[in-house]
């Protein structure tokens, strides 16, 4: 049987190896979610960059600059890091340079994995699915807030283990705990959420209907990969 583990801070990479696994990237508020929404609605490709400057300078090159620091709109770029920024016809054909605090982050540090894929509540389905006929092992990576935990990721991989439990074998405690988490929390994931740091930070922002969207499973099918360093379908 294959096994699934769950990294839950990128800080924690080290503990694992990577080569023979697919890696589930998550950031559910908001990175990877904005990243599935822009390739449902006809985004060309993402490229997710760690560094802001290197995001920066794509701008010039036929790409739009998107993302944020700290979770808001980074000055000179062309879109901030909510999903709603990515529907309707305003990303179609695009090529997108993204850049933000974690999950792209994240994305750099599953470089080197035999698969990278991008994983939300938004294509739950469609990354179980995908799992569930790889060969691989798989790891999920949480993006965390600055190396520590978060509970949205945490769900995300819970989700995924309770989907998959009958066909995979968990590699350590990790995965256990995430889908008790999310076995308590799935009846309401928003109210569950309510007290978490990064919804009391977005709060703050104001972009409550961000958090509802993102929380909210199989909006879309879509299931973006790495390719080198460039996210396509
Ligand atoms: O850290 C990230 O990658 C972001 O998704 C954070 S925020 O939701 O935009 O604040």
């Amino acid at each position: 049987m294959k096994t699934i583990d769950v990294c839950l801070s990128p800080d924690l990479m080290h503990l694992y190896k990577v080569e023979d696994r697919t890696v589930v990237v998550v950031d559910i508020l908001r990175a990877t979610s904005c990243m599935v929404t822009a390739f449902a609605h006809g985004v060309e490709s993402i490229t997710p960059f760690a560094n802001l400057d290197m995001c920066r300078e794509m701008r010039g090159q036929g790409y739009i600059t998107s993302g944020e620091r700290d979770g808001k709109m980074v000055a000179g770029f062309d879109k901030g890091n909510s999903p709603f920024e990515y529907m309707g016809d305003q990303v179609r054909g695009m090529r997108i340079a993204f850049t933000t605090t974690n999950g792209t982050q994240a994305i750099e540090k599953s470089k080197g994995a035999k698969e990278v894929i991008i994983g939300s509540f938004l294509n739950l389905s469609a990354v179980a699915k995908h799992l569930l006929f790889s060969d691989n092992n798989i790891l999920i990576v949480c993006a965390g807030w600055k190396g520590k935990v978060n509970l949205e990721d945490t769900l995300f991989a819970g989700a995924v283990v309770e989907k998959l439990k009958d066909y995979i074998q968990p590699d350590c405690d990790a995965p256990l705990a995430a889908q008790h988490l999310y076995n308590l929390a799935k009846s309401d994931m928003v109210k569950f959420m309510s007290n978490s740091s990064h919804v009391k930070r977005l709060n703050r922002l104001n972009v409550i209907k961000d958090i509802e969207f993102c929380l909210t499973p199989d909006q879309y099918k879509v299931l973006p990969k790495l390719n080198g360093h460039v996210l396509t379908l």
